[in-house]
């Protein structure tokens, strides 16, 4: 090429260089802390089922597939009758028969793994989840929705539903919705529903209301919201008057959808894959009357931690992407794995998504605990609390982590057909739905007010029992020593603030509940590096995340941001605003 007189670009127009494509290889192989985590975690050997995933790129192309070909509503038959069909790509059909067979849903009810069942669960979809086209939504609901069922009692005229929904066999197999929110409100559910169900003679209801949001909308069932009229037509107002309504999705003889109309789909940021419609209930047929929001918190619990689990799968996904592309991509004369500044870069998202993944699969495994029947009080209390803080806090760092990642591709980071602009917009919706992050911190202070101080004692207790274990790793020293010091911050904080005004503690909410994750993750990494099955990178990734400030409830505490910032906020928001 160097040959005196030799023009690059008379041999082809556009040149002989072309950059090398990022490979996604075998994300379970290449996942040291997944390995390293089940082989810790559960003894029997599981990996060759880990490896589906990974079957030449199969279901990765289905998945693309899914954002490509995006699902589609046609309201009317070609002879003008109103038929509301919502037409899915052959991916996304496909989705729902690997899940099945794979017992994506199954596993949790099947329980073969005792206590680490859902942990088996949890870290298969964790594979799957950013090759899914993000079929990971309905199955969220749907595991949600067989829980909800589970809890209140598997009987008629549910049990067919359930055994539906944990099915392994894709002929039996059904998903569900999860139908919460209407205009008016998605966070205040108790304000917002507006749907009345209206009781029939037979013992069931037909309801009447407008769904503003529900996703996955090709669903069999769903659970959903209504307030029951009585015989004057009157209902009860806020959350007491709320009940929890099971219906199935069903088409009559003619193909026309029994009691639902589909105004439209949504034309959303992300998740194109999956359908999203404004539904108008008339006249559905249901099932009985169930126990309002807090029979459904037990779907929100299930639902906030797939969601969780969906959120470290993006990180992960994106930096596996990262590294192999720093491999293959010159600037500035060497590769960019050459270069210290991307490396740290990297390093750093690595940090995050190690973080994000420990705390995850934590909270699965005190969901086992609590469903195989051997938690203690302490883990029921823990669930409870880690479980709002997991959904908030690895929701917000998926979208900060794969935006770094999809800088880490340069242009090629923002330009649609490498798949990678998807990853993005998908894992902005993580931290909206199922509770946006100062609902959830709210939610914190909910459970931490109602349990009187024995889910944070749990919290405490827990934590120092995980610092203990790295007591003499001299290594790992200044991490203990940083976890040490913000637990103690964060209890001089808990006695502060129980002397203050309501106002104060909900002021601190989204603070606390991040000091919540950092710390707890923090005491994760340093345990997990103290395994003796532990790598030089899991004591480097603990010393690293414990680096930054663990407990920003503290500092913010001192700073007096909770006690008189109120109407300095507003006014620096409402600065100049036009009213
Ligand atoms: O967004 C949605 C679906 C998206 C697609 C699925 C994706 C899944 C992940 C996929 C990954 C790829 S569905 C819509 C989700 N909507 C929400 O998350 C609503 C957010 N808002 C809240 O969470 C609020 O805090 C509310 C609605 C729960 C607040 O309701 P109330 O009625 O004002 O709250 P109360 O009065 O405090 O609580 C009522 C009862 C109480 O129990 P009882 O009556 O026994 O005293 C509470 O203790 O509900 C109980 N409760 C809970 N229990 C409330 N929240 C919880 C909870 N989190 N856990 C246990
Ligand atoms: P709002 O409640 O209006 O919130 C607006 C802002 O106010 C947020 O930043 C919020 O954090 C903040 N805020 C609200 N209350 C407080 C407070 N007390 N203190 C401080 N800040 C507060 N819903 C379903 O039921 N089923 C579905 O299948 C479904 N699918 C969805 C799919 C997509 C793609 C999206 C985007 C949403 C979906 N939703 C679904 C709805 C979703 O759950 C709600 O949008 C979400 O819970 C937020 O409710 P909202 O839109 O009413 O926001």
């Amino acid at each position: 090429c160097e040959a005196a007189g030799y023009l690059p670009f008379t041999r082809a127009r556009i040149g002989p260089f072309f950059q090398e494509n990022p490979v996604l290889k075998n994300p379970f192989v290449e996942d040291a802390l997944l390995r390293g985590y089940l082989k810790r975690h559960i003894p029997q050997e599981v990996s060759r089922d880990y490896m589906f995933f990974s079957r030449k790129g199969e279901v990765d192309g289905w998945g693309r597939e899914c954002e490509v070909n995006p699902p589609r509503l046609v309201h009317f038959d070609p002879w003008g009758r109103r038929v509301d069909h919502i037409v899915t790509s052959h991916a996304w059909k496909r989705m729902k028969d690997l899940s099945a067979q794979e017992g994506l849903v199954a596993i949790g009810y099947e329980r073969s793994f005792g206590e680490w069942s859902r942990v088996y669960q949890m870290s298969k979809l964790y594979l799957f989840s950013p090759s899914s086209g993000l079929y990971t939504c309905p199955l969220a609901m749907t595991d949600g929705a067989a829980k909800v069922i589970q809890s209140l009692g598997v009987s008629w005229p549910v049990e067919d539903a359930y055994s539906r929904l944990t099915t392994r066999h894709p002929e039996r197999f059904w998903t569900s919705g999860q139908w919460m929110t209407e205009r008016q409100g998605g966070s205040d559910v108790a304000s917002g529903t507006e749907t009345v169900a209206v009781p029939q003679t037979d013992g069931s209801y037909k309801l009447h209301g407008f769904k503003w949001f529900t996703s996955a909308t090709d669903a069999d069932m769903t659970l959903t919201l209504a307030r029951v009229q009585d015989k004057t037509g009157a209902t009860i107002p806020g959350s007491k008057g709320l009940s929890l309504f099971y219906a199935e999705v069903s088409r009559d003889e003619e193909g026309q959808l029994r009691g639902i109309e589909v105004q439209r789909l949504k034309d959303k940021l992300g998740t194109r894959q999956v359908p999203t419609a404004e539904l108008l209930l008339d006249g559905l047929p249901l099932s009985e009357e169930g126990r309002g929001v807090s029979s459904i918190a037990n779907m929100l619990t299930i639902t906030r931690i797939h969601n969780s689990v969906s959120a470290a799968a993006a990180m992960r996904r994106v930096l596996q992407l990262a590294r192999d592309y720093a491999t293959r991509r010159t600037a500035f004369g060497k590769l960019l794995k050459d270069h210290p500044l991307h490396m740290q870069t990297l390093a750093r998202m690595e940090v995050e998504s190690r973080g994000a993944f420990l705390l995850v699969m934590d909270v699965c495994r005190l969901l086992g605990r609590e469903e195989s029947g051997v938690a203690t009080e302490h883990d029921a209390h823990l669930l409870r609390l880690l479980t709002p803080v997991v959904k908030l806090y690895t929701g917000k760092q998926a979208v900060a982590v794969v935006s770094e990642g999809l800088e880490s591709f340069g242009g090629q980071g923002y330009i649609e057909d490498t798949g990678l602009p998807g990853i993005l917009r998908d894992a902005q919706v993580l931290s909206i739905w199922e509770g946006t992050t100062n609902v959830l911190s709210l939610d914190v202070l909910r459970c931490v007010a109602r349990s009187s101080g024995m889910v944070l004692h749990a919290y405490f207790s827990h934590t120092k029992s995980l610092l203990a274990g790295a007591s003499g790793v001299s290594l790992l020293s200044p991490a203990v020593k940083a976890v040490g010091g913000a637990l103690c911050e964060l209890e001089e904080f808990v006695q502060v603030a129980a002397t203050r005004a309501p106002s104060y503690l909900e002021l601190a909410a989204r603070d606390l509940a991040y000091s919540l994750a950092r710390i707890y993750t923090g005491a994760l990494l340093i345990d997990h590096a103290c395994w003796k099955g532990a790598s030089p990178s899991d004591t480097y990734a603990a010393l690293r995340w414990c680096e930054q400030d663990l407990c920003p409830v503290a500092r913010n505490q001192r700073r007096g941001h909770y006690a008189s910032n109120t109407s300095l906020d507003a006014s620096l928001v409402f600065d100049h605003f036009l009213n």
